[in-house]
């Protein structure tokens, strides 16, 4: 699996509209997503999946240049239904199909059904013509990030939820994760970002900046139950190495103040028995991490928080050869997650692709 860093072919999303986790029928939330879509066009081109009945809305909201396609699905969450693309010894691109429950199934799922979720991986490629891998592992794609390099970050605190793979051992879940990702080395942290309904997705908390150097979601304050859990982090990853033997070099980025669901916005909700309800006072998992990499930029969820500033000057510091650029979030973030759990990146292949279709534009009249 390539990094995520590296060069894309495109960008995949779905579109929200479900009134039971995106408030006042999913209107914020599409305007949100729309925002992500058109900021991430700028650098490559955008697919969005869409249920037949929003098609028309979708299409009027969205920009020109994005393209969309119907595409049923239960909720507008692309990195974890959607499928993991690889890249073969012949530089051909694959996708991992992983099975998808809902974050966690019957035991504690965030809904119930699911089914036309997990059937997106595969949809989408066979749009693109790319061969399915099926994968027997429940995964979604936040909970894990890989360097290109060898090396995949994961939690224990998500794989090894009761949730997914009860029947697996970790060196079980592990060897999956070798075999589908061709990873030689998985850095177990121990657990996510403090209330994050995934089960503590790694997305959320960190990310590979590039191959030996990663973003850390962090907080200062030793009150605030996120400190145990990012302090466990960086003495975990200070400690580790990587696939290949380097040290890793970890850059921590200041979260933003509690982010607290407003009666208001939990008004707006419709309360459905079977998913995960929305109460007044509820603090969101919030994250600067959970941004997405396009070719030549960097997408940052924002939350009107002072301390979205220092993490965009920060982030932009730290990936000099990308155009940072922030997004307000808050809308994507009451729905369970951000920029990075709605979007998935499709690579290039490796140098033979390429050179193919550059000889084949280079020859046509
Ligand atoms: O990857 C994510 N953070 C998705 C969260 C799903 C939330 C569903 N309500």
């Amino acid at each position: 699996m390539p990094g995520e860093f590296e060069p894309h072919r495109g960008t995949w999303m779905l579109w929200p509209q479900r009134p039971d986790n995106w408030r006042n029928g999913g209107k914020p939330a599409q305007v949100a997503f729309a925002a992500v879509a058109n900021a991430i066009a700028h650098f490559e081109s955008v697919t969005i999946g869409v249920n037949p009945d929003q098609l028309a809305n979708a299409r009027h909201i969205l920009p020109p240049q994005v393209r969309v396609v119907e595409m049923a699905n239960n909720d507008a969450w692309m990195r974890d239904c959607g499928p993991t693309f690889v890249v073969n010894g012949q530089g051909d691109v694959r996708g991992v199909d992983w099975i998808f429950n809902a974050w966690g199934g019957l035991i504690n799922g965030l809904y119930f059904p699911w089914d036309l979720d997990a059937a997106v991986a595969q949809k989408v490629l066979e749009i693109e013509r790319i061969v399915c891998y099926k994968a027997p592992l429940v995964l979604e794609g936040g909970s894990i990030h890989v360097d290109g390099q060898g090396t995949c970050l994961t939690t224990e605190e998500c794989l090894l939820s009761p949730g997914r793979n009860p029947d697996l051992t970790k060196d079980q879940i592990e060897a999956h994760l070798k075999e589908y990702l061709n990873v030689e080395k998985v850095l177990w942290i121990p657990r996510g970002v403090y209330r994050d309904e995934t089960s503590g997705h790694v997305d959320n908390l960190c990310c590979f900046l590039r191959p030996g150097v990663i973003a850390l979601a962090w907080t200062d304050d030793r009150s605030d139950p996120q400190y145990d859990r990012s302090s466990e982090a960086y003495d975990f990853l200070m400690a580790a190495t990587d696939a290949l033997g380097r040290r890793l070099e970890v850059h921590k980025i200041h979260q933003p103040q509690p982010v607290l669901i407003s009666s208001e916005e939990s008004e707006g909700v419709d309360v459905i028995e079977g998913t995960t309800p929305r109460q007044p006072g509820d603090r969101m998992a919030a994250s600067y991490i959970n941004f997405y990499f396009c070719n030549g930029g960097a997408i940052v969820p924002t939350f009107n928080d002072p301390n979205d500033r220092a993490a965009l000057y920060k982030l932009q510091d730290l990936l000099p050869e990308r155009q940072v650029v922030g997004i307000p979030a808050r809308e994507i973030l009451l729905g369970g997650g951000n920029i990075h759990c709605i979007t998935q990146q499709q690579p290039f292949g490796k140098l033979k692709q390429r050179v193919l279709t550059t000889s084949f534009i280079a020859k046509t009249p």
